[in-house]
């Protein structure tokens, strides 16, 4: 029933313009040919709230927009970098926001879409530090205050996660092998589909004796994307330029 495509980890920010521009090229062009586009998180370096007035974030929106309007269906996941997108941005956007994770049904096969962050269940200071700000309370009073202060908190967030990543090691930020099985047996899934860990591969675990297959979504970087697409020329991984 048509293409379906699969971004994540785009983290668009105006400090680095190529990737954006690389973006809207890509919603104008090939994402229209498809019949659905999925985004599992992390489309914005930092979303602040949807009443951002960036010029970069106002094109994005209007961007998908043009998108939805043309045809095409678009889902998007929150990240942990954009987990704020909210109520404003779906309407604006006719994008429809997806629960992570989230099961769906592609060529007949049960598939399972996450951010990928929540299966980094051995990074204990992250998970710690999700719990806080995915508060509803905690979030709610980040929205209260003005975009100026809001910008300049993701930044001293942004600086501390990059802080704490480099004493972090490359297993401890990865994803955890058994809550991947509890996840894909718990929803019955033959496939799990996520980004987050930017290390892009096909994988194979075994769950209960039957092969599953989990798909690792490459970032977008240096005006370079990456979406997978799957169609009835079967899983394909795109390169987009
Ligand atoms: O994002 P990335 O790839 O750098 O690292 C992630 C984890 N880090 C994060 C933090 C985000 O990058 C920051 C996002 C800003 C969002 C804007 C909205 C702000 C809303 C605020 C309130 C509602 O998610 C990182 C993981 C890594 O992935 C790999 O999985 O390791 O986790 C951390 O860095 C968490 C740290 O280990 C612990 C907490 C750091 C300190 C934060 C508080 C400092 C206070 C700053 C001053 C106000
Ligand atoms: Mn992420």
């Amino acid at each position: 029933d048509g293409e379906s495509l699969f971004i994540s980890d785009l983290h668009l920010t105006p400090d680095q313009p190529a990737t954006p521009d690389c973006f809207l090229r890509f919603l104008a062009g090939r994402a229209r040919a498809a019949r659905r586009l999925y985004i599992l998180g992390d489309l914005f370096d930092a979303w602040i709230g949807d009443d951002d007035d960036a010029p970069l974030h106002r094109a994005v929106r209007s961007a998908l927009r043009e998108l939805t309007a043309a045809g095409s269906e678009c889902a998007i996941l929150h990240g942990n970098r954009d987990f704020l997108i909210g109520r404003a941005f779906l309407r604006e956007t006719k994008c429809r926001l997806l629960p992570d994770p989230c099961l769906i049904r592609i060529g007949g096969e049960p598939t399972l879409l996450m951010h990928g962050d929540r299966l980094c269940t051995d990074d204990l200071a992250y998970q710690r530090f999700r719990r806080r700000v995915r508060n509803p309370l905690v979030k709610r009073l980040f929205l209260w205050k003005s975009l100026a202060s809001r910008r300049a908190i993701a930044a001293d967030y942004r600086r501390c996660s990059a802080e704490a990543n480099s004493a972090k090691t490359a297993t401890i930020m990865d994803v955890n092998q058994q809550a991947v099985v509890e996840t894909l047996r718990r929803h019955g899934a033959v496939r799990l589909i996520h980004g987050h860990t930017h290390r892009p591969a096909d994988h194979v675990h075994e769950v209960d004796g039957r092969a599953a297959r989990r798909l690792v979504l490459a970032e977008w970087r240096d005006g370079v994307g990456e979406a997978l697409s799957h169609s009835a020329l079967g899983w394909r991984r795109l390169v987009i330029e």
